[in-house]
């Protein structure tokens, strides 16, 4: 009861922007009031359903004002991202771009270049590991399997950050997702859990690069959700039941937080931050035994 009352005076006092956690229960999806991205110019990498956290986070963006592009990998997807865009964001460019192929990674940039003319934020939100390098022993992981995943989900953040620096000529921000598998031992994780890894490291170092042209890169360490690419993490629903049984807030975390986040990572509210892996997991991991 206590808890409640204090939350009611809480949600009175920011009427205009939405605090999502009404009761602290439930996500409400209240519409951003505050255009804190109003006239922001972004590209997104990693829609490839309305599941995708990519989705959720430029739901987000969307609201707080942003302009957006979107690239989608392959034919396969791009219905996925033309059916979610057409109605809410109609005037959003959509652009193929697979990052194990350079010359679709130049084109699209230099499309959003002439679209833009300026770009403010990237959302690297893109993923991928053979599914059968998803479970058993790392130690088996192939040669193969292990350059498929840090080439498209660790290598592609520099590929990327490097396409859109010279785009962005009043500084920047770029986001990418991460796991809590990149620090601790996640069973089946493997070779995502070190694609990872080396993806948080980037984040680092990128931010030591491009920190001189005012352009700020930051990691969020995401908690599990129910993804495609998370169908392919085996044991994936005893990973979530898990977390949402450890997590200080008793529950796992919704993709349209993640996506809150990277609002505040792409605004100015954020301008002192660079180099950061930002958890965004109800808490999980703080927790020991
Ligand atoms: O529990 C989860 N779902 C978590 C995901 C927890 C913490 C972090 N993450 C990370 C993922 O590792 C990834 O980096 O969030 C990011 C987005 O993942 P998601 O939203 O879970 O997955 P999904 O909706 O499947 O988007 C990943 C997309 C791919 O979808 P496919 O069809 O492969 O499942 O990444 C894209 C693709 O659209 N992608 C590529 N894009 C361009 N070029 C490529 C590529 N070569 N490969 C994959």
């Amino acid at each position: 009861m206590g808890r409640e009352r204090r939350v009611q005076s809480a949600h009175e006092c920011t009427r205009e922007c939405s605090s999502l956690r009404s009761d602290f229960g439930t996500v409400a999806t209240k519409r951003h009031k505050s255009k804190m991205l109003k006239d922001k110019n972004g590209i997104i990498f990693g829609v490839a359903n309305k599941r995708s956290i990519a989705w959720a986070t430029a739901q987000a963006l969307h609201e707080a004002g942003a302009n957006l592009a979107f690239t989608y990998q392959g034919d396969r997807l791009k219905e996925n991202v033309e059916s979610l865009t057409k109605d809410v964001m109609p005037d959003s460019l959509l652009l193929s771009c697979d990052v194990t192929k350079q010359d679709e990674v130049d084109e699209a940039f230099r499309q959003v270049g002439q679209k833009f003319g300026r770009l403010d934020f990237l959302i690297h939100s893109i993923a991928f590991a053979p599914r059968e390098a998803l479970g058993g022993e790392y130690l088996d992981t192939t040669r193969e399997a292990f350059l498929t995943a840090l080439e498209i989900s660790a290598y592609s953040l520099p590929q990327l950050a490097r396409a859109a620096a010279p785009l962005m000529t009043e500084g920047g921000s770029i986001v990418t997702m991460s796991y809590y598998g990149a620090e601790k031992v996640v069973a089946g994780y493997n070779v995502m859990g070190v694609a990872k890894a080396a993806l948080e490291a980037s984040t680092r170092y990128l931010a030591k690069d491009l920190g001189p042209r005012n352009i700020r890169i930051n990691a969020i360490s995401a908690g599990p959700i129910q993804t495609l690419s998370a169908r392919g993490v085996s044991d994936f629903s005893t990973m979530l039941k898990h977390h949402a049984e450890r997590a200080p807030l008793g529950r796992n975390v919704e993709a349209r937080e993640v996506g809150n986040t990277a609002v505040f990572l792409c605004s100015p509210m954020s301008s002192g931050i660079t180099g950061e892996v930002i958890y965004v997991d109800c808490g999980y991991s703080i927790m020991g035994i």
